[in-house]
């Protein structure tokens, strides 16, 4: 059956930076045959302090046995990105423009900021930071809801080469620390308090543990700073009425109870008050590091990923302007939270590297109603809307009328990142809410990538509904079979990369070995992304899912490995084995096999207290949807759990396959009676 083609829609096309397949056959050809050129030329726009020796543009071994692993991007040339994004912007003549508008989760608490008070945030902050001791190399951690201070310590930090470590707002103390201690950071920002739709979550008091739990390993936060921000919350709704009824009405006082310890902590206020308003930047090497974010590992202990200073900026600064086609006075949003890498390459580099306008919403899709990402797109006029088949699939639930009651003729590109978009969802997205007027980007990238690696254009790129189509520029893309053999043509594989972009991550922070052993180690010679995909007939890639041990609930990266080990830290547990299954909002869900020590009664209690765990030391979005009594597991012989039957009982498919190399077979059966009723 042949594939549905949806075609970019003329008034896309005109406009557009790429218009034609022909075009950007051409530009890629281009990228490919001769990156120095393709980079250089956009590398023209922006500053460099020292400039980029062509000699040494790039050079890189993904082959282990030729010599550790390497890529280097514009070595010897030194810039600084803060610089790069604001006050070569305001050079430009953009002082004044909006950088982002800020929509609180309470849709009356909303503010704005130019491109000129950015500078002025950032410097003021910088000079705290210095203040502080903190010095370029040096790790700051960022522990904070999506508001605007979250930016300004960003680009704080890059100002000053400090490398900065964001740890999303959504993670347990137990999970904040192990990264505190991990990156070794000197200094903590985070926030009181925050309220997520209806939830209160009090950051200070999290960090607070965290950075207990932190001492006793060993490492010291020498410095906290928090932005006060459920206070101004509450006295801006004071000064608005004395009786407001919205979720922050019963939240007053929680000023005074944030934890405070006097010797670390202070207020981001008090700080900023007699901070400089400049701070000249710190030139540094465009291999210096940027930031690190933590992603999943296969032990359970989370990776470091790295990514430094220039090839960063070029890779982020150009997927931003192409795949998002921005122009000058378009209104850009993308829903991500800062703490993901979505949030950190197209909430901040990527759309201030291009100058642009960008809304930054704190709030959920579906607070005061499940209208809200609508409403914003109306009240802003958004022309690029970039948010997660999770949300899509949410919101889908809820009906048509919702979209419908709001003007969302304004967009023109919608974005699609985190996981597979299954062709329901893809079509909801572009009927109901590009009204069959706008391109889909379903956009294929890691933490590790640092941007698009696998996308349409929005200008020319023919859509096929669940598939991510094409790779971007500089990047070669290879399927292989499980012998390494290239597939050539139709065929399904392990994808993997056989030369980097700019934006490809460095290393793993203090672990070089791990980064080989988990990228390249499988096949010698290419960067191994985890993911199986399919070439069609017409060359179109899909993305079919991650085929190492990790999973996706709701866009979130984890590894089965990391919430097996909480699970059997539990004193009662022997062993567990956690499986994803497919989940019709989440994309997938947690399914956790759980075998108890010898003698204990395997209990509703034992099991919410297992979820529980899970909560506390991974976060909120890792609780299991299912934990079953598991006496025994599918093992082989030489004792690896086989995941694929486990898969098979999760979802209640007797079609397990050949069973002959388990240790017991009998164990099949077993589990199969043992599912829960409610699973
Ligand atoms: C950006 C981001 C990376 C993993 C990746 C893959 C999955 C992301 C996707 C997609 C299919 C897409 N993924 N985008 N799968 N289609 N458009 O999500 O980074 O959190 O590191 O996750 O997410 O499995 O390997 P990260």
């Amino acid at each position: 059956m042949k594939d549905d083609v949806y075609e970019p829609k003329p008034h896309v096309s005109e406009n557009a930076y790429v218009r034609s397949m022909i075009e950007y056959r051409k530009l890629y050809r281009k990228s490919i045959e001769n990156p120095v050129d393709f980079w250089s030329d956009i590398a023209k726009q922006f500053h460099w302090e020292t400039p980029i020796d062509r000699q040494k543009f790039w050079s890189y071994n993904f082959d282990t046995s030729k010599g550790p692993v390497y890529v280097k991007w514009l070595e010897g040339a030194t810039t600084n990105i803060c610089y790069n994004l604001l006050d070569r912007n305001i050079r430009l003549g953009l002082g004044d423009k909006i950088a982002f508008y800020w929509e609180g989760n309470d849709p009356e608490d909303y503010s704005r900021l130019t491109y000129k008070k950015l500078r002025e945030e950032v410097c003021k902050f910088a000079n705290v930071l210095k203040s502080k001791g903190v010095e370029k190399g040096d790790r700051v951690a960022i522990y904070m809801p999506m508001v605007l201070e979250i930016v300004v310590v960003i680009l704080a930090c890059s100002r000053i080469g400090a490398v900065h470590s964001i740890v999303f707002a959504g993670f347990s103390a137990d999970a904040l620390a192990d990264r505190l201690v991990d990156s070794q950071c000197k200094v903590l920002i985070t926030a009181d308090s925050v309220y997520r739709g209806e939830k209160l979550l009090h950051l200070k008091a999290i960090c607070d543990t965290a950075m207990d739990k932190a001492k006793e390993q060993g490492h010291e936060v020498k410095h906290c700073i928090v932005v006060r921000h459920l206070q101004r919350l509450n006295a801006f709704f004071e000064s608005k009425t004395q009786n407001h009824n919205g979720c922050n009405g019963d939240a007053k006082n929680h000023y005074d109870e944030t934890p405070w310890n006097d010797d670390r902590d202070s207020w981001w206020h008090d700080e900023m008050e007699d901070a400089d308003p400049s701070c000249y930047p710190v030139w540094v090497s465009a291999e210096d590091p940027l930031f690190m974010l933590y992603t999943s590992g296969s032990t359970g202990k989370p990776k470091g990923v790295l990514h430094t200073v220039g090839g960063y900026l070029l890779y982020a600064a150009t997927t931003f302007k192409y795949v998002f086609d921005y122009k000058p006075d378009d209104v850009y949003w993308c829903t991500a939270d800062v703490g993901w890498i979505t949030g950190h390459s197209y909430v901040i580099y990527g759309p201030l590297a291009n100058g642009a306008t960008s809304v930054m919403f704190e709030g959920t899709p579906f607070y005061p109603n499940v209208d809200r990402f609508w409403a914003i797109i109306n009240k802003y006029k958004v022309n690029q809307f970039y948010t997660a088949p999770t949300a899509i699939r949410a919101l889908m639930k809820y009906g048509d009328e919702h979209p419908q009651k709001y003007d969302l003729s304004s967009l023109r590109v919608l974005g699609s990142v985190g996981e597979p978009i299954n062709p329901e969802a893809w079509l909801w997205y572009y009927k109901l809410i590009g009204n069959e007027q706008c391109s889909i980007a379903d956009t294929f990238w890691q933490t590790e990538t640092g941007g698009h690696v696998i996308t349409p254009l929005p200008g020319c790129t023919p859509m096929k509904p669940g598939s991510a189509t094409f790779p971007f520029f500089g990047v070669q893309p290879e399927l292989l079979d499980e012998n390494g053999e290239k597939i050539i043509g139709e065929g399904e594989g392990y994808l993997v990369f056989n030369r980097p972009w700019p934006g490809i991550m460095r290393t793993v922070y203090g672990d070089h070995k791990r980064f080989e052993e988990t990228y390249f180690s499988r096949f010698p010679g290419y960067y191994c992304t985890g993911d199986g995909a399919r070439r069609d007939a017409d060359g179109y890639l899909w993305i079919t899912g991650r085929i190492d041990d990790k999973l996706n609930v709701s866009g979130h990266l984890m590894s089965t490995a990391e919430v097996e080990s909480c699970l059997t830290e539990h004193p009662s547990v022997t062993e567990a084995a956690v499986v994803s299954r497919p989940h019709p909002v989440k994309g997938e869900c947690l399914y956790c096999f759980v075998t108890p020590n010898d003698g204990i009664e395997f209990t509703n209690k034992l099991a919410s207290e297992l979820s529980k765990s899970v909560r506390e030391k991974i976060g909120p979005f890792a609780m299991p949807d299912v934990i079953q009594y598991a006496p025994g597991l599918p093992k082989t012989r030489s004792g690896k759990i086989m995941r694929r039957i486990l898969r098979k009982i999760a979802i209640n498919d007797r079609n397990v396959g050949d069973t002959s190399t388990l240790a017991d077979e009998s164990i099949v059966e077993i589990l199969f009676k043992n599912r829960p009723e409610n699973a």
